[in-house]
């Protein structure tokens, strides 16, 4: 009886955990670089899978075969000798698993850092995307906007954001699409995206930061770059010019619904790369970036922020 609430407890538990997870999105890929993390994650689930199915088969059969016999109490096995077949297949397989593991992940790490595949020799988009407490602010220097909370982007282009942040480490992700990666305070890092097909989806900074973090959420739109364009033009004949002081004042920790703005806040505040980088202590930074440096851990994400996280 007790078994059986135990299971219902279990099972409950998991139905929970599930559905909050909304259709589990990261397995509805639209782009490519998405797709490669849900084909390295449906990998991973099946040899995880064989592994686990093999292994209770095993313990069912030895369990089975070895179980307590009739034999006298005082029996005592004779003495065995180490077995080399089983030896070598209980230390060859998790090594064969970690250097197959490897190889994936350093292939698809490779693949999801670069230019997304059949994108490759276009012209990129190039979106800087910047964090405040509680907002992401997307601006766009080819088509001189601004707007918060709200990504809209061309399908079939290839897209560089350029992530950075004016308050604590945070990580975006839209899981359709890609990601996550870190937007921290003093440096660039890169990361390049691409939508396939049209549609909503939903990004959000997937780095646990405190109050806040819940709403720290975005929607994006992939449209096609007709569609798009007519929107940038529209954005430049309604919405108004950014100024200093209206972007210092969103600074401010606080909820903002969506906001657009022709121009963009890195003419008065450029982005921290380049002259402006002042992660590692390059001379006219802050003297506190030696230490924010201490306290942030670069390669925690499966990136390792090559083409921005330049050392020196
Ligand atoms: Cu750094």
């Amino acid at each position: 009886m007790k078994i059986k609430w135990v299971l219902l407890a279990i099972l409950s538990t998991i139905v929970n955990v599930l559905s909050g997870c909304e259709s589990l999105a990261v397995l509805d890929p639209k782009g490519p670089q998405a797709q490669t993390q849900a084909n390295v994650i449906w990998l991973s689930i099946a040899i995880m899978a064989v592994i686990v199915i093999v292994v209770c088969a095993i313990l069912v059969f030895v369990l089975t075969k070895y179980r307590d016999s009739k034999l006298p109490k005082d029996y005592e096995p004779p003495y065995i000798e180490g077995n080399h077949v089983v030896e070598s297949i209980i230390v060859g397989v998790p090594i064969l698993i970690v250097i197959f593991f490897s190889v994936v992940s350093v292939i698809s790490n490779n693949k999801v850092e670069a230019t997304p595949e059949g994108y490759k020799g276009q012209d990129p988009l190039v979106i800087y995307a910047s964090s405040s407490d509680w907002k992401w602010h997307f601006s766009y220097p080819e088509n001189d906007i601004e707007t918060v909370n709200y990504l809209y982007i061309p399908t079939n282009r290839p897209l560089e954001f350029k992530l950075y942040s004016f308050g604590p480490i945070t990580s975006f992700w839209i899981p359709q699409l890609g990601g996550q990666k870190y937007a921290m305070s003093n440096m660039v890092t890169t990361l390049h995206l691409a939508a396939d097909e049209s549609g909503e989806m939903m990004g959000r900074n997937a780095n646990f930061s405190g109050k806040g973090f819940a709403e720290n959420t975005f929607h994006v739109e992939a449209m096609s770059q007709d569609k798009f364009d007519e929107w940038v033009k529209e954005v430049k004949e309604t919405a108004k010019p950014i100024t200093e002081v209206r972007f210092n004042e969103l600074l401010k920790p606080g909820h903002e619904g969506q906001l657009t703005f022709t121009g963009t806040h890195l003419d008065f505040s450029p982005a921290p790369e380049g002259e402006n980088a002042g992660h590692h202590g390059s001379s006219g930074s802050n003297a506190n970036s030696k230490g924010e440096h201490m306290e942030h851990d670069h390669n925690s994400s499966n990136s390792k922020e090559k083409s921005a996280h330049n050392h020196e």
